[in-house]
């Protein structure tokens, strides 16, 4: 999704300021090392538009990346208002995009082969880019994130778009886990809603002979979700922040195609640059991280 991106604009442009130490060889290697990926996931994801994958990554890789994405969502986030005063979708997380434009360590964890090369086995490409990475930190007494579709907010021609959802701590049930509507993928009313009060109301009515597939994460879960899945957060009911990092990933191949609302056409200008309509989504911002 991209809706902050009205109100706070892009992220854009490299100025970590710190980068220490070099990343300890054995968390470079497992970054990039495929995992398994059994038959029946990727026919799991296929059926119902998400997959929950257990143990993709070690709790000394997450600690690792999670301590330089924590610094730069810090540093980055402008959200200042006490949460009473904000609507729903403000109330929801706070909202960084682009990390990877920020610090070499984010960009490193963000073009990692493991987690490319498990989108493309998923979305059955031949190879996938990155659309665009978001930390998305629901802080302790933050609200529910609405039901909604990622897609309504990019201008892409194909349903080929994938989210991986890395929470960098445990996250049970009452920190607000990412849940999903199995099978929604195919559902094509409400697909013109942004996320809001309103797309809570009218999605959770057209969800209600689906299933909700909500369920705590361990430390180095890992879940994908299509482009079209309704998928919704329950509210963070502790006092740790929930953080989490995002990547977007598109087939390759993808093209843009006609922005139909003003969030597609800031999606356009933020994260494909210089790309016109019909042309390959390939712009200096969108490297291809597999094969
Ligand atoms: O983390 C959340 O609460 C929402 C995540 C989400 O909607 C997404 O990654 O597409």
């Amino acid at each position: 999704m991209n809706a902050e991106l009205s109100r706070k604009g892009s992220a854009g442009g490299a100025d970590a300021a710190e980068e220490p130490a070099s990343t300890p060889a054995e968390i470079r290697a497992e970054l990039d090392a495929p995992c398994a990926l059994p038959a029946e996931l990727i026919a799991f994801y296929r059926e119902h538009g998400y997959v929950h994958l257990r143990q993709v990554f070690s709790p000394a890789l997450l600690a690792w990346y999670g301590a330089e994405i924590s610094r730069q969502v810090w540093r980055l986030n402008t959200e200042r208002r006490p949460m009473a005063e904000r609507d729903t979708y403000a109330k929801a997380f706070l909202q960084v995009m682009n990390l990877w434009r920020h610090s070499p360590r984010v960009e490193e964890f963000v073009r990692g082969r493991r987690l490319a090369r498990l989108a493309a086995e998923l979305a059955g490409c031949a190879g996938v880019r990155l659309y665009h990475d978001q930390a998305l930190y629901k802080e302790a007494g933050g609200g529910l994130t609405p039901w909604h579709a990622d897609q309504y907010y990019w201008p892409l021609d194909s349903d080929r778009t994938l989210t991986a959802w890395i929470p960098l701590q445990e996250t049970p049930l009452e920190m607000g886990p990412l849940a999903f509507a199995p099978g929604s993928q195919r559902v094509t009313q409400g697909r013109d809603l942004e996320i809001g009060d309103a797309s809570e109301a009218r999605i959770a009515e057209l969800m209600k002979n689906y299933a909700l597939e909500e369920r705590a994460f361990a430390l180095g879960d890992v879940s994908f979700h299509s482009g079209w899945t309704y998928h919704r957060a329950g509210p963070n009911r502790t006092p740790r922040p929930r953080q989490v990092m995002t990547i977007i990933y598109m087939d390759r191949d993808i093209r843009l195609s006609e922005p139909k609302n003003s969030y597609q056409r800031n999606d356009h200008a933020a994260w494909l640059p210089g790309v016109r309509v019909g042309e390959t989504a390939a712009s200096p911002l969108n490297p291809e991280l597999y094969p």
